[in-house]
């Protein structure tokens, strides 16, 4: 009788070691201890025994019972430590690779000229202004020195907008200076400000669109010149170039909102296109020192305060950094485009690395 049960212990214990899996293992399990399995009908037949017998003989069915209860455990402990072995194993992923694919979308050159710019007067101590699109005509040209009829409205191409009930005329801006007339209306000197934004001129060829983008700046203080200036745009143009020695020549012109008005060039190959040297000069932007009148018209006393402002276009300044022929594509949405002249947005921009092309 004992026989049996030493049998069974064999079997069973070979069976739990040939368990590949868990599923294999429960098998075994209830092969011995299921409702009909091997040591379910030896219990069952235990009252059959004679009694002289059933005491000894249950004891070595209880035993049994524990160590197939161990055996399973033990077993069960293995497979399932091996079966999470080999899903790390076959899960493993090696962080240092590149992504799979290049990461969806790129950051517009305008956007990233947009950046650049606010980087660069961001660590001379300017901050960004913002203002309205549409605009009324007084913030947009008379507060500006460019009273009605004045012949340099008519330069603009201005885009008009009825007036809302009788209210005053209603313009597009046709640039970015409203947003520092609003500025020293809402904050007294001294100011330091650049500001980027949507410009509106009817005016549509390859070197002009309805709608472009400006980027100006006002300084206002006590005791403001025009060698803080010139100081200011040089090192801006050279961080923005990134050219140390980018070449700047200012020469006298006339803007209505600024006395005296410089136009500023910088050097380049006109052969080649190249920027930086090449003995040939090319406009990049307007300056000057802001006009008496405008300080006056914005509420701020021109004997206490003075200072410069100074006006580029953005598009303009962003295709001659890149070399980029047609001022269209950048307003089309085709993507082929973008992916040819666009910024990943995984290298953003950092003053430290230099904006060189
Ligand atoms: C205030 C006072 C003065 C901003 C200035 C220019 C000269 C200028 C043009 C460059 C190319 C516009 O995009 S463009 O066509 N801008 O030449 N802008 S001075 O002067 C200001 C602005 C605001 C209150």
């Amino acid at each position: 009788m004992v026989d049996d049960i030493d049998t069974l212990r064999s079997q069973f214990l070979a069976g739990v070691d040939a368990a590949a899996d868990l599923g294999a293992l429960d098998a075994v399990r209830v092969q011995v201890l299921g409702k009909s399995g091997a040591l379910t009908q030896l219990l069952k037949q235990l009252g059959a025994t004679p009694p002289e017998q059933r005491r000894a003989r249950g004891a070595a069915l209880n035993s049994l019972k524990d160590d197939i209860a161990a055996a399973l455990e033990t077993r069960r402990e293995g497979l399932e430590r091996a079966a999470i072995a080999t899903r790390l194993l076959s899960e493993r992923m090696d962080i240092s690779l590149p992504p799979p694919e290049a990461p969806a979308g790129l950051i517009h050159p305008i956007s990233r000229t947009l950046e650049e710019m606010a980087a660069i007067f961001g660590a001379m101590g300017f901050s960004v202004g913002e203002g309205p699109d549409i605009e009324t005509d007084w913030h947009n040209f008379s507060a500006l020195n460019i009273p009605a009829h004045h012949p340099a409205r008519d330069d603009h191409d201005t885009f008009y907008l009825p007036g809302i009930e009788g209210g005053p005329a209603r313009v597009l801006r046709t640039h970015t200076s409203p947003v520092q007339v609003r500025t020293m209306l809402g904050q007294a000197p001294p100011i330091r400000v650049i500001v980027p934004g949507r410009t509106y001129r009817a005016d549509h060829d390859a070197t002009h669109s309805p709608m472009f983008h400006q980027c100006e700046a006002l300084v206002l203080d006590r005791d403001i010149t025009l060698g803080h200036l010139k100081g200011c745009i040089i090192d801006f143009l050279r961080a923005f170039f990134g050219i140390a020695t980018l070449p700047v020549r200012f020469r006298a012109s006339y803007f209505p909102f600024t006395e005296p008005s410089m136009e500023v060039d910088i050097g380049w190959n006109r052969k080649t296109g190249d920027i930086g040297a090449g003995g040939d000069w090319l406009e990049i932007l307007g300056s000057g020192m802001v006009h008496p009148n405008v300080l006056a018209n914005a509420g701020i006393d021109p004997r206490e305060w003075q200072g410069f402002a100074f006006g580029m276009g953005v598009e303009r300044v962003t295709m001659l950094k890149y070399g980029m022929p047609d001022l269209r594509p950048f307003f089309d949405s085709d993507i082929r485009w973008l992916r040819h002249y666009g910024f990943s947005a995984l290298s953003p921009v950092m003053l430290h690395e230099g904006f060189g092309a």
